[in-house]
């Protein structure tokens, strides 16, 4: 071969036209069709094949020992968990894993290649064939029989090839090859794991003659006349059928349909049909709605959208970004669930299955192009594609295949043109051409600040004071009077907030307040679903063979970002987290408000009454049943409130209980009347609890406590005191026989990932005052007026910081009473993670129940979904697996927690503690990169027992805690009672 000058591969080539159709939507028909899912044979090669390739397209090309693989599927998670089978997956954020050389990649580029037989279903009209791909990823060619008929670029889009000339009937060889990166690759950069290969369905279409290659749906509803507007844009001459609404019409003819309902994420009301010609069928699912903007403030049907989001990347630990139908209703119905309405579906557009699905149970959607540049902010946004006319033509399509696809769908309200691709003219040209293709959804696009060519001022992560700000229409100006002007008239969405990696996320209720309290506030979309773990086993240790999720860096990714795949609402096998329970509390669409003698409910939903919610109440004495009944509440439409007075004629009860005795709480709670396809009758959508007994908090000080008090004996080796035995050092070792060690104070947290988040992270603080390493000295022992004061310093080396703490004892009842008085030492500059005592307690005791808050995990500022209740969980369930181990678990507002194992029992009750108890230290959990590096003590349990922690924010990639949330180093006082029996 005859050396040749540099090539410039096809695949380096940005032009969209590579031999693919132009987009269209994709429409339910009658004609016939083949799935081309399944088995195909495959192979991997490190490099493209140059000058004249490798014949792998030929028909008698012998794959006979090729690897079988099941397409859809990732590559690189073929053989996981345990070695990937062919290269391995990698993670980064923002960072290309390859050089910034647009349009041109690396030599070293994975190429997958596939091949397959085919024979054509019977098709008796004749008619075209096309080869339809869903999604491959990133750039492929495909060859029938030996032709090539085309390649494409875009991973996440739809591509169809004309392959009539090329096909027989029987025995076609199918070849694709498929290449890792592409210059496609500079457009999808999202934050996710660079994956490859064909990850979602392939099949092959006959279009007969005289059928129907394009619809296009338009169902507007109008709100005053209670009327819809029907356009059906389809071939001439077909016929549009809806027979619920007694329409049979001429496509392409616009007519006004009485008497029809309202689409909408609240009520999915579909009407099915077709439009048909002599030759094909295809079922529309009409829904009629309208999207507008009046006042600066984002419409559906007329009524203010309140979007209660959420940003869903397509992710499954086994199969990566292939996703089957069970698990898109699996999102779908856990979202519901959990009171979610919308989804943007971040960054590309998501299988299209997902969106039919969307349709039918009712989710407002904002559809998001398959572009992310990211990358090029490192180089100050050089080269940016956004900007770069050489690009404008590729982006363009990007922007066309997901508004053609997706058009004809009732859930998607607004387009979004990509996410985090810088600013440019290519940007505004996608935004022109979908304002001039489907004028009647809003366009979205959050990196280009002036909002000069998108219909809303759109934000991520803009902290709870800027945000109210917008809400008020006072934001400070952009740089050009004339698009400040234009953007303060635009409603406002936050497309990304409340960042949900690792504990937290906090501060989601005081966004949930803005959001209802101003119009302009369009409401957001949380970061994000679910956790982009992928199912490993560990190799060796004491859980080897068991499951963790791997994140970044887990794959020996030369370059990588670890654990920030890990954000989601969602572990990543689909189990809620905390952090779920949370933004239900948050986007409740009812807000309960009971109070002594009634209370007061107000419907948040937009577009449907409460009739089919039922209300009930109940009333508990520290969590046990006193009383309850149904509540009837009239129905309510759209925003309005009402209050309801208890049944009986005095009201609830209030507790004749006195100081001291348990406190009684009403919860009224509102549910599902019937079944919905999201969920159960029964199921709980909101709640509201109010405390009734009003004996208050039982008085504080330094005072012995009343009643039976024992003195202090001093012994050989320390001290007793009632059922206590204490060290010369005055630490308590002992309590009814039971062994236990401490309690110390303790001031250390393993750093969340909100703690360690990149700036100025308090987490760095911390370690560098030295708090994961804190020195205890006793100062002094006394006892007096029947009690054992120990005084002690606790300081980290090197620094004279730290904190004083008395520890004071009594023992009366048969219980010791410890009360902790701790005053910070020296100037401390940085917020205390902890204020609390830390305890060993035997490792049996491992059954925990407790009164307060529950039942799961709560911090300051993620505590909507903590509700009073008596509460039981054994110790392993207490703890929260995230997937980098980090602090977890903690149990708020608790006034008795008893934990009982191998016959022993100790029990712990005080006015208002913090509950964590954790088979490991603290130590243990901070050095801990998965939960499979965790391995219980076991001697003891760790538990602690705190007056307050610092508050969590969602600082990993947001605002940090509120001001109110942070922990100052200041005086604080935790009283306990402690009391046990040895088994
Ligand atoms: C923002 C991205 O849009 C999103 O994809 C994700 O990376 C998120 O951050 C963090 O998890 S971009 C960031 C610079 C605000």
């Amino acid at each position: 071969m005859t050396p040749t000058g540099p090539v410039r591969a096809w695949f380096a080539d940005v032009a969209p036209a590579h031999g693919s159709l132009p987009p269209r939507a994709h429409l339910d028909t009658d004609a016939a069709s083949m799935t081309l899912d399944g088995e195909w044979a495959f192979r991997l090669l490190p490099r493209v094949p140059r000058h004249g390739g490798n014949g792998f397209e030929a028909p008698g090309f012998d794959d006979s020992a090729w690897d079988l693989v099941r397409v859809p599927h990732c590559w690189q998670l073929e053989g996981v968990p345990g070695l990937p089978r062919y290269s391995g997956p990698a993670y980064t954020n923002v960072v290309y894993p390859f050089p910034i050389d647009p349009p041109d990649v690396p030599d070293e580029n994975p190429v997958g290649e596939y091949r397959r037989r085919m024979d054509l279903p019977d098709a008796p009209d004749g008619g075209r064939w096309l080869v339809r791909f869903e999604g491959v990823d990133s750039a492929y060619e495909v060859y029938i029989n030996g032709t090539r008929v085309g390649g494409a670029m875009g991973s996440r889009l739809t591509h169809e090839f004309d392959v009539t000339e090329y096909v027989v009937p029987r025995g076609n060889v199918l070849a694709v090859r498929v290449l890792q990166w592409s210059a496609g690759s500079y457009l999808e950069d999202q934050d996710m794991w660079w994956l490859s290969g064909i990850f979602r369905s392939a099949s092959l279409l006959n279009r007969p003659a005289g059928g129907i290659d394009e619809v296009f749906v338009h169902a507007d509803f109008d709100a005053a006349a209670h009327t819809g507007r029907l356009l059906v844009e389809a071939p001439p001459g077909a016929v549009v059928r809806l027979p619920e609404l007694g329409i049979e019409v001429p496509a392409n003819e616009s007519l006004v349909v009485s008497d029809v309902e309202p689409w909408s994420a609240e009520v999915p009301r579909l009407y099915r049909g077709t439009v048909s010609t002599g030759a094909e069928t295809v079922d529309l699912a009409v829904g009629f709605r309208t999207i507008s903007i009046d006042d600066a403030t984002l419409l559906a049907n007329g009524v203010p959208l309140r979007l209660r989001g959420v940003n869903r990347h397509e992710w499954h630990p086994k199969a990566g970004r292939t996703l089957d139908e069970a698990t898109m209703r699996a999102d779908i119905e856990l979202m519901k669930r959990h009171n979610v309405n919308a989804v943007r579906t971040s960054h590309y557009p998501p299988d299209a299955r997902f969106l039919r699905l969307c349709d039918e149970y009712g989710l407002w959607v904002l559809d998001e192009c398959d572009l992310e540049t990211h990358g090029f902010e490192r180089i100050g946004w050089r080269l940016n594609p956004s900007s770069e006319p050489v690009w404008r033509e590729a982006l363009l399509d990007r922007m066309r295949r997901t508004v053609e696809r997706d058009k004809n769908h009732p859930c998607v309200i607004g387009w979004s043109l990509g996410n985090e691709s810088g600013r440019g003219a290519n940007l505004e040209a996608m935004a022109a051409w979908t304002r001039s293709r489907d004028p009647d959804r809003f366009i979205h696009y959050e990196g280009d600040w002036d909002s000069a060519y998108v219909d809303v001022y759109s934000r991520m992560y803009a902290d709870h004071a800027e945000t109210e700000l917008i809400g008020r229409g006072e934001e400070p100006p952009t740089s050009d009077p004339q698009h400040d002007r234009r953007r303060r008239a635009l409603p406002f969405i936050l497309c990304e907030y409340a960042h949900a990696m690792g504990t937290g996320p906090g501060g989601l209720a005081e966004y949930a307040d803005l959001f209802e309290a101003y119009p302009r506030l369009a409401g957001g979309f949380v970061w994000e679903w679910i956790d982009h773990g992928i199912l490993q086993r560990a190799a060796s240790g004491a859980y080897e063979g068991e499951e963790f999720f791997a994140y970044g860096g887990d794959f020996g990714e030369e370059v990588h970002d670890g654990n920030f795949v890990a954000d989601g609402l969602l572990f990543p096998d689909r189990t809620a987290s905390p952090g779920l329970a949370e933004l239900a509390k948050a986007y409740e669409p009812l807000r309960i408000e009971p109070s002594r003698d009634g209370v007061t409910v107000t419907s948040l939903f937009g577009h449907r009454t409460t009739s089919g919610i039922d209300f009930r109440w109940r009333i508990e004495d520290d969590g046990e049943p006193v009383a309850s009944g149904p509540l009837a509440v009239p129905d309510l439409g759209p925003g309005e409130a009402i209050r309801v007075p208890f049944p009986g004629r005095t009201g609830a009860p209030v507790a004749a209980a006195g100081p001291g005795g348990p406190q009684r709480w009403v919860t009224v709670s509102a549910h599902l009347a019937v079944d919905e396809p999201w969920a159960a009758a029964g199921h709980e959508l909101a709640w509201g609890q109010a405390r009734l007994d009003d004996h208050g908090e039982p008085p504080r000080g330094r005072a012995r406590p009343a009643g039976d008090s024992r003195a202090v004996v001093q012994t050989d080796g320390g001290w007793e005191l009632g059922p206590g035995r204490f060290d010369a050092f005055g630490t308590l070792v002992e309590l009814s026989g039971l062994a236990v060690r401490g309690p110390r104070l303790d001031l250390w947290r393993a750093p969340t990932d909100n703690d360690e988040r990149g700036d100025a992270p308090p987490s760095a603080d911390w370690r560098a005052l030295g708090l994961d390493r804190l020195r205890h000295r006793t100062v002094s022992v006394t006892s007096e007026d029947r009690a054992l004061s120990v005084v002690a310093h606790v300081m980290p080396a090197g620094v004279d910081v730290g904190y004083e703490v008395e520890y004071r004892w009594h023992a009366h009842d048969g219980a010791l009473r410890l009360d902790v008085f701790g005053s910070p030492l020296g100037s401390w500059a940085v917020p205390v993670p902890r204020l609390g005592v830390r305890m060993g307690i035997p490792s049996q005791l491992d059954a925990v129940a407790w009164v307060g808050l529950g039942p799961g995990e709560a911090y300051p500022d993620v505590s909507l979904a903590a509700r009073e209740g008596r509460f039981a969980s054994d110790v392993a369930s207490l703890q929260t697996p995230r997937l980098r181990p980090q602090e977890n678990g903690a149990r708020r507002g608790v006034r008795k927690a008893e934990l009982t194992g191998g016959g022993s029992r100790l029990t712990v009750s005080g006015e208002c503690f913090i509950l964590t108890v954790r088979p490991w230290t603290t130590e243990a959990l901070d050095a801990a990169a998965h939960p499979t590096d965790l391995v219980p003590d076991p001697r003891w349990l760790w538990m602690n027992l705190d007056d307050e922690q610092h508050g969590i924010g969602t600082g990993a990639c947001g605002p940090i805690e509120l001001p109110r949330y942070r922990l100052e180093a200041k005086r604080f006082r935790l009283s306990v009672a402690l009391s046990a029996e040895a088994g």
